[in-house]
Parts: structure tokens; sequence; C-alpha cells
């Protein structure tokens, strides 16, 4: 079995995440989601809208991913890839190369982003702050 790992905050669910979702998914067989925490969210200084909790039922209600894990920092990514042995890690193109040095313990695939999409737009056009 194939499985792959992705990481995200994943706040207001929009295509864009579903996109990445499916075709990270279509890399393997076995799709394990990182989401941030609401702790977490504070060091990226992402303002959320859904509660850790809540973000995670959404995500595990769809159908491309196998199993939810909190993303607590940014160091737990080595440690996540050998303990759930993770073959590939894959995220969106706007983090290239920021990942490269897992290359040490799987493939790192970084897959093109949903171009006109994303929750600070959402926001934006909602006039939510
Ligand atoms: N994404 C996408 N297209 C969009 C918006 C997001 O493909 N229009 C992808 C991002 O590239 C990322 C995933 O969806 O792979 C989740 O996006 P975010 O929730 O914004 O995640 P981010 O804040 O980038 O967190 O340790 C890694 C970080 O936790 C990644």
């Amino acid at each position: 079995m194939k499985k792959v790992i992705t990481y995200g905050t994943f706040d207001l669910l929009h295509y864009g995440h579903i996109n990445l979702l499916k075709r990270a998914k279509e890399l393997g067989d076995y799709l394990i989601v990182a989401i941030s925490t609401n702790e977490f969210n504070e060091i990226k200084g992402k303002k959320c809208y859904f509660s850790y909790e809540e973000r995670k039922r959404l995500v595990e209600s769809i159908r491309y991913v196998d199993l939810v894990i909190p993303e607590n920092n940014w160091e737990q990514k080595v440690h996540d890839v050998k303990e759930f042995k993770v073959d590939i890690f894959a995220i969106g193109d706007d983090w290239k190369g920021k990942f490269d040095f897992l290359k040490e313990y799987c493939e790192v695939v970084y897959l093109p982003r949903t171009p006109e999409i994303s929750t600070t737009k959402i926001k934006k056009d909602l006039n939510i702050k």
C-alpha cells in the first residue's frame, strides 16, 4: 500500500483544497492529512474561522481522505513520515522547494494550486476580517 501525507490548515474548505486532496490521493492508495491545530495556526499567523475539531470533521468526510492527524508544529514531518511509513509527501506548489529535506525519507511532490480560489479570497469577498 502506497501511503501519501499532506499538511494544511484547510479552513473554509473549498474546491482548491478538494482538488489538492484528490490529486494527492491519486499518487497512492492511502492519504493521511495533518491538519494544523488552532495553536499551530497562531504560530503560522493564520486566523481560522473553523476550529481544529470542525476542520477535522470536514476533512474526514472527504472520500479521498483515509486518516486525519493534528499538525502541531513545523518539525513533526520527518517523525510522521517515519511513524506512518509514508511513501510520498505531497503539498501545493506554493511551498515548492520548502520541504525538499524530506527527500531523504520519501518522495516529495509539489502539486499545482488551484489559482483562482483561496480562503483569504473568500473572506475578502464576504468582507470577513
Ligand atoms: N491549496 C491549493 N489550492 C488553493 C488553496 C490551497 O492547492 N487554491 C492547497 C495548498 O497548497 C495546501 C493545501 O491546499 O497544499 C492546504 O492549504 P492551506 O490550508 O492554505 O495550508 P497551508 O497554510 O499552506 O499549510 O506544514 C505545511 C502547512 O501546514 C501548510
